[in-house]
């Protein structure tokens, strides 16, 4: 039978988008011609139509183009217009996650296994990049914690890596940081409802250069935290290495969550200018999310541990 789930289903990545829809509906028509009536032509994208969350921000999405197209994705580029360029040699399926460490349901998992965890929701955060822009994004995945608990860890943090492909990716030289790149959270962080274990945004698949096929959004943070094309997923018990913090820990924390009063040693981090405007916006303490995540931090001085 033609019709496949996710993730075979991606002829988004590579055919254009008029494509993709004629072959969906070709789809749909070929499962009717089957005698599957039943079927219908969503069943074919289960990015699209999924339930809507409550955790979202009413505030409009930037444009899908705008966040496609200005990317932080260090092993294809330097350059803000290089990943969406580069990474289309990025193969993100078959993919496999390799789970370790403290969780009592270690192994491999592949991406069709880890979707079905838990329901997709569609969940539209802002996100702060520490280079002081921002997007708002209607991403598509569910809470980090479904999956903590489906592998039924018990470790103080969880540390995670990206895929690195020498063949297509940049050397660490080029890079500017060690690769593969590496990010953790504290477990009652990760364990955050706040924290998205993410595979799509717009209703579609997540293009190769915002992460393709599994990322990470923690919209609390800096957006380095939000780790792309996560291979490995590991339970430890000390503060596993983060990419940004090792390379520069005067500059980047191992927390990193967004904080107008401590700046940047070489800017200021009061402001930011959401992608496709012009006029800049106050940056707010925890991207906005104070409410909801401050709780986690009490006790703790944020300029000191930033
Ligand atoms: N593997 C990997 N993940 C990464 C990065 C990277 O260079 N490599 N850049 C980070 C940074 S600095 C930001 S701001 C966000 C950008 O996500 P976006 O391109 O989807 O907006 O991805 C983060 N995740
Ligand atoms: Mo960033």
């Amino acid at each position: 039978m033609l019709i496949r789930k996710a993730p075979d289903f991606r002829y988004s990545e590579i055919t254009p988008k008029q494509v993709y829809m004629n072959r969906r509906r070709f789809l749909a028509t070929a499962a009717i011609g089957g005698g599957l009536a039943a079927v219908d032509a969503r069943a074919a994208n289960p990015y699209s139509g999924v339930v809507k969350s409550p955790l979202s921000t009413t505030e409009k999405p930037t444009p899908l183009n705008a966040v496609a197209s200005y990317n932080n994705y260090y092993e294809f580029g330097t350059q803000k217009e290089e990943p969406a360029q580069r990474a289309k040699a990025l193969k993100t399926s078959p993919w496999i996650v390799s789970v370790e460490g403290a969780a009592a349901k270690s192994q491999k998992l592949d991406l069709d296994s880890i979707m079905k965890i838990a329901p997709l929701e569609e969940r539209i955060y802002r996100h702060r990049c520490v280079e002081t822009w921002s997007i708002v994004v209607p991403w598509i995945g569910f809470s980090l914690s479904a999956f903590i608990k489906h592998v039924e860890a018990d470790a103080k943090f969880v540390a995670f890596e990206t895929l690195y492909d020498r063949k297509i990716m940049l050397g660490p030289g080029q890079a500017g940081i060690p690769l593969p790149y590496v990010e953790g959270l504290r477990m009652d962080e990760a364990m955050h409802p706040l924290a998205l274990l993410c595979f799509g945004m717009y209703g579609e698949p997540l293009p190769n250069q915002d992460g393709a096929p599994i990322r990470l959004i923690v919209p609390w943070k800096y957006g380095f935290k939000s780790i792309k094309s996560i291979v490995k997923i590991k339970f430890v018990q000390k503060q596993p290495p983060a990419t940004w913090n090792i390379t520069n820990p005067t500059e980047y924390g191992f927390y990193s969550n967004v904080n107008p009063a401590v700046d940047h040693p070489r800017w200021s981090q009061g402001s930011e200018r959401r992608l496709g405007e012009f006029t800049k916006r106050k940056t707010l303490p925890f991207n906005g999310y104070a409410d909801q995540v401050a709780q986690p931090y009490t006790g703790i001085d944020l300029r000191k541990n930033f």
